[in-house]
This record gives structure tokens, sequence and C-alpha cells, in this order.
């Protein structure tokens, strides 16, 4: 009877709003049986337009994520309702999804936008909303800077090509490279500012630096005076779709395979190679991820997706994979889908087992794990010793 009327009393307490049952300082990893119904999350791909070599494996990833979470009870009876978004590759869509998915779906966070160049323009949304953003794959600078529901699981180009340029020196032993880079998408620009400072200080000399814009098609003036040059080793930000014409055209105008393309995440999709053909061969990328890895889950991930969707995943489906487990994990610790209390315990996640490692967000909400390289041999990355 005593527990039944403190129970009584207890629900009477929680209607007239006495007991803060969403509030995250009552929040503990034990109170994922306050949780109930469908928490809705937002995701935004690129889908169509120039990002769509993404897009569809973020979306796949994610979709499995959540199938694996919800199927798992992990949730406790609440279940991860995602609903994707496409963002077109351009700022405007990712604006738009941004306003649709909080303001008519109400969700408590948001995964994406694939492109740094539209979380640029759709992420102060979401931080005026107090909506938590994880971004999987924007690697620009001054993503997590927009504010404090910012947050990334994708290494930033700053962090990852001190160490590509690192690990191809002392393998090539270059001295001279000149770099090719696409000047007017966040992505391309802010990796291009990171090769540049990564070999000013690894004291190696820039011989020409070239540019390009989006949709271009036609690089043999850059590539031609680059060539006459003789550098090294060519420094290449790009998005794929670039990035495979660049290297075709490089080899066509008679740049000899000895002279390695190096680039960074914009490389990352089998699409390079698949576009590129035998001109991908060689071409080296820093990345987050491999699938040989032998991170938690790694293998137990690769096999599910490829039952499910008949082909390999890429480190962008690993990185929304892994994305989906974190917010999973800061709503199981908060007890509450209250996006306030997601991003207070995301804020606090450290070594968090995931398919990327073990896994920690800075004071800054960066991600902090070790990054790797890798270069395509017959077609596929493989890693770069
Ligand atoms: C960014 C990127 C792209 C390559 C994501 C697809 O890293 O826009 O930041």
């Amino acid at each position: 009877m005593k527990t039944r009327s403190f129970l009584f009393l207890t629900i009477l307490m929680v209607l007239f709003g006495a007991y803060p049952v969403f509030d995250s300082s009552v929040a503990n990893a034990a109170q994922t049986n306050t949780l109930s119904g469908e928490i809705p999350i937002g995701a935004v791909w690129s889908l169509t337009g120039d990002a769509a070599v993404y897009g569809p494996s973020q979306k796949n990833a994610s979709e499995l994520a959540a199938e694996q979470i919800n199927k798992s009870g992990m949730l406790g009876a609440a279940k991860i309702k995602l609903i994707t978004e496409d963002d077109r590759s351009t700022k405007e869509g990712a604006i738009t999804a941004f306003d649709k998915l909080i303001k008519e779906y109400k969700v408590v966070a948001i995964l994406g936008p694939t492109l740094s160049n539209s979380a640029k323009a759709a992420d102060p949304i979401a931080q005026a909303a107090k909506v938590p953003v994880l971004a999987v794959s924007n690697t620009a600078g001054g993503i997590v800077e927009m504010g404090d529901f910012i947050f990334r699981d994708s290494l930033p180009e700053m962090l990852v090509q001190p160490n590509t340029i690192k690990q191809t020196k002392n393998k090539f032993g270059y001295k001279k490279v000149a770099i090719l880079y696409g000047n007017d998408d966040v992505f391309t620009k802010g990796g291009y500012d990171a090769f540049k400072k990564a070999l000013d200080d690894q004291g190696i000399k820039i011989l020409a630096t070239e540019t390009f814009n989006k949709k271009d098609s036609d690089f043999s003036a850059q590539l031609t005076k680059i060539k006459g040059l003789k550098p090294d080793a060519i420094i290449v930000s790009a998005l794929a779709e670039e990035a495979a014409s660049i290297m075709s055209q490089a080899r066509q105008l008679g740049i000899p395979a000895s002279v390695p393309i190096i680039g960074g995440n914009g490389f990352n999709s089998p699409k390079l190679a698949q576009l590129a053909g035998p001109a991908a061969e060689g071409a080296i990328t820093g990345a987050a991820w491999l699938i040989t890895n032998d991170t938690p889950g790694n293998k137990a991930f690769v096999e599910a997706y490829h039952k499910k969707y008949g082909a390999n995943p890429d480190q962008f489906a690993a990185q929304a994979y892994a994305g989906v487990y974190i917010l999973a994990d800061a709503i199981k610790t908060a007890g509450s889908s209250n996006p306030v209390a997601i991003r207070d315990a995301m804020a606090k996640i450290k070594n968090l087992d995931t398919v990327l490692g073990k896994f920690s967000f800075d004071s800054r909400r960066e991600p902090v794990h070790a990054p790797v390289v890798q270069i395509i041999k017959n077609g596929q990355f493989v890693l770069f010793k």
C-alpha cells in the first residue's frame, strides 16, 4: 500500500512538473527506463547533386545502425526514428532540411549535412534552436566553432594531413610539390589550408599553387603548368568528381605515375577509383577509417553492411554508423530525449567503443582518434606503408 501511494504521488508530481524528468541533472546511465516512444533524429545527406558520391553510403549506414540499436533494446522501450532529408549538395538544400527537421519533425538531434560547405550555412539554425548537430563527414576548419551544440566525429583535415605528409615524405623522400585545389568550397579550401601548413611545417617546397572552381571539367591549363615545373608529388584538395578528372587528365598529359597524387577527405570514396579507372592507381589519401581496421565491432559492421546492401561500406559509411551509436549512447546516458540533455551527455563522451576506434570528444567537441593513410591498389583502398 505504501509503495502504491508513493507511486501515485510521484505520478502526480511528474504531471504537475515538480519532478524534472527530462532534466539532464537527474539523468544517469541507468535511466533508459524513463525513455519511451519514438525519438526523432534528423539525417541530412547529399543524395543528389555534386556530392551524391558520398551521401548514399551515409544513409545506408545510419539506417543500419538505427535498425540495430532499435532491435537491441539499447534505449529501453524507446526507439530511434531516423528522418532523412536530401540537401542536394547545396547550402540552400541543407537550410531547408534543417528548418523542416527542427520545426516540422521536432528532431532532438541532427546528423550531417554531408558537406562542410552546407554545414556552414545550416548549422547556425540548429545552434539557435539548441538542437545538437553531429557532423559525420565535415572536415574543414570552423565547424565546431559555430557553437556549443555542434559536434563532429569526422577527423578534421588539420589533424589528418600532417600525418599524410609525414608518412608519404618518409616513404618517397619528396622535396618539392605542386598544389591544385578548389577555392570556392569550404572543404576544398580548408583542405588546402591544412596541406599548406603541413608542407611548410615539414620543410617541403611548394613550386606552384593552382586553383579551380566547382563544376570545372578541364584542368589542362593548371596541369600543363604543373608538369613543366617537374614536382615530386601533386597535392590535390578536391571532391571526388573533380579529383577523378584531375587524375585522368594528369596522366593523359604525361605526368608519370611515379609522381604520386596525394589528397584529402574528398578522395575517400570508392567512386574515385570507379570514375578515374587506372589513373587512380597509386593515389594516396589521409583518412579516418580503413575497412580492415581492428576496431570494436568493425568486422561485424562490415559484414552486416555488406549483407544488407551488397557492397562494402566506405569511410563515410563508418563515420555515419559510428555517429548514430554516439548519439544513442548520449541519449542513453542522459536518460532523456531532451536536446539539451543529449548535448550535455555527448560532450562528456570519452573512450566509447566505436568502429572508428576508442572514441572521445575533446573540450571543443572535436573527435579524438588516430588518422590513417591509404593508397589505391587495384582499384581498392589499402593501408599505405
Ligand atoms: C567536407 C568533406 C567532404 C569530402 C565530405 C563528403 O570532408 O565537406 O568537409
